[in-house]
């Protein structure tokens, strides 16, 4: 069987957890002081499929736009990650990556909630909801959503998984109705 690579561009605020989830996906560590971004592509191929991923990893560098654009303009797919703890800066910020991401409306998108774990020291109020997490990726335009920890290595593979299988059957698991706002 002739394998199939795509390419998964993993996008969103600093700090919420990008390089610690492909970390945990390709070498099951998680770091949890600072970690340097990945510097090349790292490629995966995911058990019972032919596909192999390519994950770029992005990092907040002096040149960060033409950093991201170059990821986002070669990506077959994007990885928006956020994470759970709420705050008018992630707010603002998940506008911003909607803008981008609108620049791109054929790529398609998987929403990631990173940092489950915090829920459960935080109040509930201070956290995204699943409901939240759901019409964030509904505003995205997502096929899809993931909630995920790399620290307790929650859902990490889910989110390769669930990429590999829109690849082979393209599917939307939320209303695409609601593209306009961000409700939280
Ligand atoms: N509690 C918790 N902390 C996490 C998790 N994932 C990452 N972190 C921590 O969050 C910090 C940032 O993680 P990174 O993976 O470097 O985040 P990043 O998005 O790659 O950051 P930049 O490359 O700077 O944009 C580190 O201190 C990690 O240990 C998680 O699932 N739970
Ligand atoms: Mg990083």
């Amino acid at each position: 069987m002739s394998s199939q690579t795509v390419c998964v561009g993993i996008i969103g605020d600093d700090t919420s957890g990008k390089t610690s989830i492909i970390l945990q996906y390709t070498k099951h560590i998680f770091i949890e002081q600072y970690v340097p971004p990945m510097e090349d592509w790292t490629t995966v191929s995911i058990p019972n499929t032919s596909i192999q991923l390519e994950i770029c990893d992005s990092a907040y560098l002096d040149d960060y736009y033409s950093h991201y654009t170059k990821i986002i303009n070669k990506a077959n797919y994007l990885v928006i990650c956020f994470e759970v703890l709420k705050t008018s800066q992630t707010i603002s910020h998940l506008k911003q990556w909607q803008d981008r991401c609108k620049t791109h409306p054929q790529k398609p998108i998987l929403v990631v909630a990173t940092k489950t774990d915090l829920r459960s020291e935080r109040k509930a109020e201070d956290c995204f909801s699943l409901e939240q997490v759901q019409q964030i990726a509904k505003s995205f335009g997502a096929f899809d959503y993931v909630q995920c920890s790399a620290k307790t290595n929650t859902n990490v593979s889910l989110i390769f998984e669930k990429i590999a299988q829109h690849v082979q059957q393209p599917y939307t698991a939320l209303q695409q109705e609601d593209k306009k706002c961000i409700i939280v």
